[in-house]
């Protein structure tokens, strides 16, 4: 049985690419970060008791900020592959948290990358790269575009992505960065802005809200399915030589075209609704990402099937349909209170 590691299992990409490896038959392995409130939803259905002879499915507190944590867990867990998918992964909050982001999403890299080596186990391993590497590089990009990064977690990512890289050229280590294009589904962070619309769409369209504030709807972007990415991060890992692809569709879509399909599903017409709010642009905004992915089908078999106007589709169903089993939160609400403590 292989096992493998995934930071970030919490996280969108995480809880697919967790369910495809215990699929595949893999222990899996997750780290993940003490909070007051549980983190877990996207991946509770997943998790059976360790105590359960069947169980594959292992959680380990600990934080990529925690170098000694991460050496420690490598040790104990010997992981067969490891995918590094931990980051703070907003963009606009990079500008807030620069440090924080730096830390992590860059710092942390390399704390991983040190982990495996000083545990000394023999392991291959994925790096989450990101097209926001390219960031103000003109469209079409692929693996040999030069990186131009506009925000503070665009740049952490192109310092993960050359340790990444060095490590894979200095100690021999199966290191391979898979850089992204935008990927969404219905599990996607409810603040990245192809969910917020398909939230706000259900919610509209149930009478709970009236308008929608939005930031620069000129962006550009290449969104596919995150399911599809993760089977991709999968094939990475299983080829005869490390090296680093992207993956996208090809297709370009621009916010306010997503804006356009996501309402049209629900029967909305969205310029009655959306309203621009100055404090979702960004300092620095990276106008145009279309990917060119040929390599990545030409080697590994791989290649986008859902597109973005499926994508919204999709989405704004799931969003309709969670919205009916939620109920309104007012009245709920007593019922996970115990008011008499
Ligand atoms: P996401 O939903 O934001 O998930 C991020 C994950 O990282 C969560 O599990 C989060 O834990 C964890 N994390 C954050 N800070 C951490 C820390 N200090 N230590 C350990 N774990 C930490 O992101 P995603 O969309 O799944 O993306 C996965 C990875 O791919 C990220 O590295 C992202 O930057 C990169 N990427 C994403 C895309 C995309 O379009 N989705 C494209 C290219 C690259 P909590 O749940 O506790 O917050
Ligand atoms: O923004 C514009 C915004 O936050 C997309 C991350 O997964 O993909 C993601 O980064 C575009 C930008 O994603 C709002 O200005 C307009 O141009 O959904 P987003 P992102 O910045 O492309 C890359 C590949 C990653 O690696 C990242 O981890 O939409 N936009 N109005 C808005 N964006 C947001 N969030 N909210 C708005 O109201």
């Amino acid at each position: 049985m292989k096992r493998a590691l995934i930071t970030g299992i919490t996280g969108q990409d995480g809880s697919y690419l967790a369910e495809l490896l215990l699929g595949k038959g893999y222990e899996v392995h997750g780290l993940i970060r003490r909070s007051s409130t549980f983190n877990t939803s996207r991946i509770d259905h997943l998790y059976v008791d360790p105590h359960d002879p069947d169980a594959r499915l292992f959680l380990h507190y600990g934080d990529l900020s925690d170098g000694a944590r991460l050496v420690t867990l490598l040790s104990q867990i010997a992981p067969d592959e490891v995918y590094n998918l931990g980051a703070q992964s907003h963009v606009r909050v990079s500008f807030d948290e620069p440090e924080h982001t730096g830390n992590t999403t860059g710092m942390g890299s390399i704390r991983l990358l040190e982990a495996v080596r000083l545990a000394g186990i023999d392991c291959r391993f994925y790096q989450a790269s990101s097209s926001e590497m390219f960031g103000a590089t003109p469209p079409p990009q692929n693996e040999d575009t030069p990186f131009y990064p506009r925000s503070p977690y665009g740049a952490a990512k192109v310092y993960s992505y050359w340790v990444t890289k060095n490590y894979r050229e200095a100690y021999g280590l199966f290191a391979v960065n898979g850089i992204l294009f935008n990927h969404e589904s219905p599990r996607r962070g409810e603040t990245f802005v192809t969910r917020k619309i398909t939230r706000a769409v259900a919610r509209i369209q149930a009478g709970l809200e009236q308008h929608l504030f939005m930031g620069n709807l000129d962006a550009v972007r290449d969104w596919g399915y995150a399911p599809e990415y993760v089977e991709g991060m999968w094939r990475m890992l299983q080829a005869d030589e490390p090296d680093d692809y992207v993956l996208a569709t090809g297709e370009k879509c621009s916010v306010r075209e997503f804006l356009t399909a996501a309402f049209e599903h629900a029967g909305l017409d969205w310029e009655k609704y959306v309203r621009f709010d100055e404090r979702y642009l960004r300092p620095t905004e990276v106008d145009s990402l279309i990917g060119d992915a040929s390599k990545a089908e030409a080697n590994l078999g791989w290649k986008a099937i859902v597109h973005a106007p499926e994508l919204a589709r999709i989405m704004v169903d799931a969003d309709v349909e969670a919205l009916r089993h939620e109920g309104k939160p007012w009245i709920d609400e007593p019922k996970h209170i115990n008011w008499s403590v």
